[in-house]
C-alpha cells in the first residue's frame, strides 16, 4: 500500500486542483490531503477563503482520488505527518519546486507536479469581479 500526501488550501475547487489530485493518486494507492485551516490561511498564507475549512473539506472528500482529509495547521507539521501516516510520497505543484526536498531525509519521495496553467482561485475571484 503506497501512501501519498499533498497539502493545500483548495479554495473554489477547480480543474487545476483535480488535475493535481488525480496525478497524486496515480502515484500510490492511498491519498491524504492536508487541508489548510482557515486560521493557517489567514495568519500564514494571507489568504481569505471563499469556502470555510469544513466546506472545503467536504468538497475534497467527495473526490474519488481523495481517501482522507486532515488539517494543515502550520508549516512544520509535514515532517511529523509523513512519519505518523507512514507516507511514501509527498506531492505538490511545481510552484513549490525545491521547497520540500528536506522530506527526502525522512525517506519520502518528493514529487513536484506541473501546475495547470491559466486557472487559480484568485483568477476566478477576479474574473467574477471580486477582489482576489
Ligand atoms: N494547483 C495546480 N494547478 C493550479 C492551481 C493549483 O496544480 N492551476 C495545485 C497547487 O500547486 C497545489 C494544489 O493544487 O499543489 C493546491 O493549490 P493551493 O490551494 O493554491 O495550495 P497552496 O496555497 O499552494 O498550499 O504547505 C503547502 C501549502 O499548503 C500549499
Amino acid at each position: 500500500m503506497k501512501r501519498v500526501i499533498t497539502y493545500g488550501t483548495f479554495d473554489l475547487l477547480h480543474y487545476g486542483h483535480i488535475n493535481l489530485l488525480r496525478r497524486a493518486k496515480a502515484l500510490g494507492d492511498y491519498l491524504i490531503v492536508a487541508l489548510s485551516t482557515d486560521e493557517f490561511n489567514r495568519v500564514e498564507k494571507n489568504k481569505t477563503c471563499y469556502f470555510s475549512y469544513e466546506q472545503r473539506k467536504s468538497l475534497l472528500e467527495a473526490i474519488r482520488y481523495v481517501d482522507l482529509v486532515i488539517p494543515e495547521e502550520n508549516w512544520e507539521q509535514k515532517r511529523t505527518d509523513v512519519k505518523e501516516y507512514h507516507i511514501n510520497t509527498f506531492v505538490i505543484g511545481d510552484d513549490w519546486k525545491g521547497k520540500f526536498d528536506f522530506l527526502k531525509e525522512e525517506g519520502v519521495d518528493v514529487v513536484y507536479l506541473t501546475r495547470t496553467p491559466e486557472i487559480s482561485s484568485s483568477q476566478i475571484k477576479s474574473d467574477l469581479g471580486g477582489n482576489s
